[in-house]
């Protein structure tokens, strides 16, 4: 058919969505079928996905898709279920929030300096990388019974067709891969025990991912044969490359939950100065990098929300916008905020603590959360740059975060440049594409980008002056 029709599952920290893409020549548009929850759920050993929950809602999202050429799945990255022996899964995965990383780094870098790690893996550290996750569990029952790994995309792939992978743009975020040669990092998993026969064999975005099994077949009521295909399974893969720009003198900002900033680049920024200013580089499509900086993002402002009893969101961004800017503003990068819980009070610490006003309004938390998110924004737009050495004449924003106009005229006059905001959906698109490309419908990445372009909804915010202002609030907090 000229048309095809592509299912995409997305699953975000707060809802999975069952997505229909349909592409033709020159045409690109994507609905939402199915949209369910996810709720981590605390039990007494911490806190765990529902993952079952989650099945569940991709099943009825295929339902609700009807007849489609193809299925692909992204979600978060790092984390992971466990199958034993007979290919069940152990236990309900972990979630990346989860405490049981707190103070395993020291416990890593013992055997593996954080520099040399950095060499061999690019990782940005963060807590919650598999490799931590998995050193956090060495000795439980539970990971010695297990003879599989599935990251949480390869497992529901699994689920679905009986076939096992690991996809690699994923596999890039458990800190195992070298991303010079784009193939596992032998000597560090070796050196931290950790048996990477563990891990399915690795596959492309694009690659074939196997069948719907028949049992599926009959609970979705899809005729068959319907193929997976192996997307970049990592959100945040699949977000930029639906990034719609032209040519390669751009930033992205991928937000959502997070706030994933940097730049694309052909090749890993390995140095020591880029380690310290704590930059990664994860695997995108093709032979890119995504050599980016992992920001607390709108989590700030949802964990507030979540504290105040979930008020209107649209007023509450028009009080903000009143508020006075810059008044203060907290690191937006900073691990102290990675938990759930009690997150005005936290803020409000943080202002107190390094001699701020303190914010006192929902309208004045939700600004200063803003002002600390562009600028965090403008950071790493600007590390970036200095760090890789490629400069960059606009800002492109995908994600969530381009519904809030605030944010995204916040970032344009932080980073003094012009802002593109837009695919929302651009998890969802770009997984989308990587379906049709391997189907032969559309080109390469410029190509795609050139389709996003044309066919989606796109705002542009101009910088409104005053970047001194900034200027002088990131030294502030520098300085604090
Ligand atoms: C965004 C994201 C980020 C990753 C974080 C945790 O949804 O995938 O890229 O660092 O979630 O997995």
């Amino acid at each position: 058919a000229a048309v095809q029709s592509y299912a995409a599952v997305d699953l975000g920290a707060s809802s999975g969505r069952v997505m229909v893409g349909r592409v033709g020549p020159g045409s690109l548009e994507v609905s939402e079928v199915h949209r369910f929850p996810n709720r981590p759920v605390r039990v007494p050993e911490g806190l765990r996905w529902d993952v079952l929950g989650l099945y569940a809602g991709v099943l009825e999202g295929l339902r609700a898709a009807g007849p489609v050429d193809s299925v692909g799945i992204d979600s978060w990255a790092v984390d992971y279920g466990l199958l034993d022996a007979d290919g069940a899964l152990l236990g309900n995965p972990v979630h990346y929030r989860d405490s049981r990383t707190e103070g395993i780094a020291e416990k890593v870098w013992a055997s593996v300096p954080a520099d040399e790690l950095y060499a061999a893996t690019g990782l940005q550290y963060a807590p919650f990388n598999t490799l931590y996750q998995l050193t956090a569990a060495r000795d439980t029952a539970q990971l010695r019974s297990a003879r599989r790994l599935l990251m949480i995309p390869d497992l529901l792939a699994y689920w679905l067709t009986g076939e096992q992978g690991t996809e690699l743009t994923n596999a890039s975020t458990t800190q195992l891969i070298d991303p010079r040669t784009r193939d596992w990092a032998h000597g560090v998993a070796k050196r931290l025990g950790i048996d990477l026969a563990l891990f399915a064999p690795l596959r492309r975005p694009g690659d074939p991912a196997g069948l719907l099994r028949p049992e599926v077949l009959e609970e979705t009521g899809l005729a068959g044969p319907v193929p997976v295909t192996a997307v970049g399974s990592h959100d945040t893969a699949s977000a930029v490359a639906a990034v719609p720009a032209d040519g390669e003198r751009f930033a992205y900002i991928c937000t959502g939950t997070w706030s994933l900033a940097g730049l694309e680049l052909d090749a890993p920024v390995l140095t020591e100065e880029s380690r310290a200013a704590n930059f990664t580089n994860e695997l995108g499509l093709d032979g890119t990098v995504r050599y980016l900086r992992n920001i607390m993002g709108l989590w700030l402002l949802q964990e507030c929300l979540r504290a105040w009893g979930e008020p209107d969101l649209g007023a509450l961004l028009a009080e903000a916008a009143e508020v006075p800017a810059l008044r203060s503003v907290v690191d937006a990068g900073d691990a102290a905020f990675l938990a759930p819980g009690r997150m005005p009070e936290r803020i409000a610490d943080a202002c107190r603590a390094s001699g701020q006003p303190v914010p006192n309004s929902p309208a004045e938390v939700t600004r200063c959360i803003l002002d600390s998110l562009a600028l965090a924004h403008r950071k790493a737009v600007q590390d970036a740059q200095r760090l890789a050495g490629q400069g960059v004449d606009v800002v492109h924003i995908v994600g969530g975060g381009t519904r809030n106009a605030l944010l995204c005229q916040l970032t344009a006059d932080a980073c003094g440049l012009p802002v593109v905001a837009g695919p929302t959906e651009a998890a969802a698109l770009g997984n989308v594409l990587v379906q049709a490309r391997a189907h032969g419908l559309v080109g390469d990445l410029p190509g795609m980008r050139r389709l996003l372009a044309r066919t989606q909804p796109l705002t542009r915010y101009e910088p409104r002056g005053g970047t001194q202002r900034w200027r002088a609030a990131q030294a502030r907090l520098a300085g604090t």
